[in-house]
């Protein structure tokens, strides 16, 4: 099994920097509330194995009624711009769990966590908007609008292997810019770059850490949003002010969300694809054979639904030979399900060996009904399409003989530039990969010592 580009990168050794204070910063909304956050932040912790499949079966009585999320919506934006903490604002599930992360305060992996939407009958324009049931304005009971899955990435400029692979279960996405710094911040750029290539329209930029930033600053970093939108033909973008950590304009963005990313309209029909952004083993280290769980694989399904009891197929499975399988449970964060469609996060219990799916081994696995998709290859033909960013670096275009990194849906593979004319690469990937008609391609390639994303082709 070929190990994941995260496998091969390190993060760096940047020490982040500490929480930021509103102590610093002009205006200071809600700062009353900052001391509750870390509390919560903690309890984070106990939710750790949760995750979507997570304790599946503990919590969830069959039939529990459990309600798997309309849609994703990723978190995405340079590191430390506050992703993870508005991710917690909304959900109030503190995603960095991995003891690297605590450590480092980065986020590695792909976090997720889910919220409720509700609109206040009774109360006016934004502020009728909340993720609790009962109207912290009026204390009426609020209307359910939707349930949404949120995709948090991690920011670093190493994980981008990891945050593309996020992209591909993203519906629409919330573009996290820190109001103190200058924009575009790299991981900014590139990562409006991925969902570009993801094909996610529904965007919502965040001008986040306002509480740091004076009236002069916050509009003119503003300018810079819309300079940055333009650039990559994004329209009609709501740039919403906020505070992450002190849940400032949460209502404002809530209706954003609600306004701005509609849940796609999804095809159940066809046979099922579903993409896997992670897998892990359940079970505790001597835990007796009759007692071991199979292998859980976790991701959200693009078309077509997946029952209890079906047979699915894995591919490109593992050293190259497609898997075949039974689904012996489905979960989603809220429970254990009969059924599962197209929309938010969801998990899979397998009989599959475990040992297969720790540590996200099966990241990138397309998963569907068997013999329903087209062979996985280990060689391309691509016609590439680069990007120019705004912030120019020492971009040098693709060549032969050079080492790539593809993703494809959630997953990266290794290949080696064969041959060129003009635009049109041959490629030879150090594995194989189930590539779909149409399906769009990212390419990152090695510079200075990281790679980056510095074009895309459609297969
Ligand atoms: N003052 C202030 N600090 C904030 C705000 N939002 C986030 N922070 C702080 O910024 C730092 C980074 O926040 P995170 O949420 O971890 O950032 P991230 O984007 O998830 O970072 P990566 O996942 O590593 O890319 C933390 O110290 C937060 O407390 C905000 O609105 N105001
Ligand atoms: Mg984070
Ligand atoms: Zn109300």
């Amino acid at each position: 099994m070929r190990k994941s580009l995260e496998e091969e990168e390190s993060v760096g050794q940047h020490e982040k920097k500490p929480a930021h204070t509103a102590a610093g910063g002009t205006a200071k909304p809600h700062a009353e509330h900052s001391a509750g956050r870390a509390e919560k932040k903690h309890s984070g912790h106990a939710e750790k194995a949760a995750g979507t499949a997570g304790k599946a079966g503990h919590e969830a009585k069959a039939g529990s009624g459990a309600v798997q999320a309309d849609l994703n919506i990723g978190m995405v934006g340079h590191v430390d711009h506050g992703k993870t903490s508005l991710t917690f604002a909304i959900t109030g599930k503190w995603t960095d769990t991995h003891s690297e992360e605590l450590k480092r305060g980065i986020s590695i992996r792909l976090g997720y966590a889910d919220a409720t939407f509700y609109k206040c009958e009774q109360c006016e324009g934004s502020e009728a908007y909340t993720n609790k049931a009962v109207c912290p304005n009026c204390g009426k009971k609020a209307t359910l609008l939707r349930r949404v899955s949120f995709v948090d990435a991690p920011g670093h400029e190493t994980l981008m292997a990891t945050m593309l692979s996020g992209a591909a279960l993203m519906n629409g996405a919330i573009l996290v810019i820190a109001a103190n710094e200058q924009c575009p911040q790299p991981q900014t750029e590139e990562h409006l770059m991925a969902i570009k290539i993801a094909g996610i329209e529904n965007l919502i930029v965040a001008q986040n850490k306002i509480d740091l930033v004076d009236k002069a600053q916050a509009l003119e970093n503003g300018k810079q949003i819309a300079m940055l939108l333009e650039k990559y033909g994004y329209k009609n973008v709501p740039i919403i002010p906020i505070a992450a950590t002190f849940s400032t304009n949460l209502d404002m963005l809530i209706e954003a969300i609600e306004r701005h990313i509609p849940t796609p309209h999804f095809d159940t029909q066809s046979p099922l694809l579903m993409y896997c952004a992670r897998s892990f083993d359940v079970n505790k280290p001597g835990t007796t054979p009759e007692k071991i769980v199979g292998g859980i694989v976790g991701g959200s399904i693009v078309q077509g639904k997946v029952k209890v009891g079906d047979e699915i197929a894995i591919s490109p499975g593992v050293d190259g030979r497609e898997i075949k399988t039974r689904v012996k449970s489905l979960s989603c964060v809220g429970g254990q399900l009969q059924e599962a469609r197209p929309g938010g996060l969801v998990a899979a219990g397998t009989g599959l060996d475990p040992t297969l799916t720790q540590n996200d081994r099966m990241r990138g696995q397309v998963i569907t009904n068997p013999g329903s998709l087209p062979q996985s290859v280990d060689k391309l033909q691509l016609q590439v399409s680069y990007f120019e960013r705004l912030l120019a670096g020492t971009e040098k275009k693709i060549a032969t003989n050079d080492t790539v990194v593809l993703t494809v849906g959630t997953m990266s593979v290794v290949g080696v530039v064969t041959g060129m004319q003009g635009n049109k690469i041959n490629i030879s990937l150090k594995g194989k990969a189930v590539v779909l008609p149409k399906q769009k391609i990212a390419i990152s390639t090695k510079d200075s010592g990281r790679w980056r994303l510095v074009a895309y082709a459609v297969a």
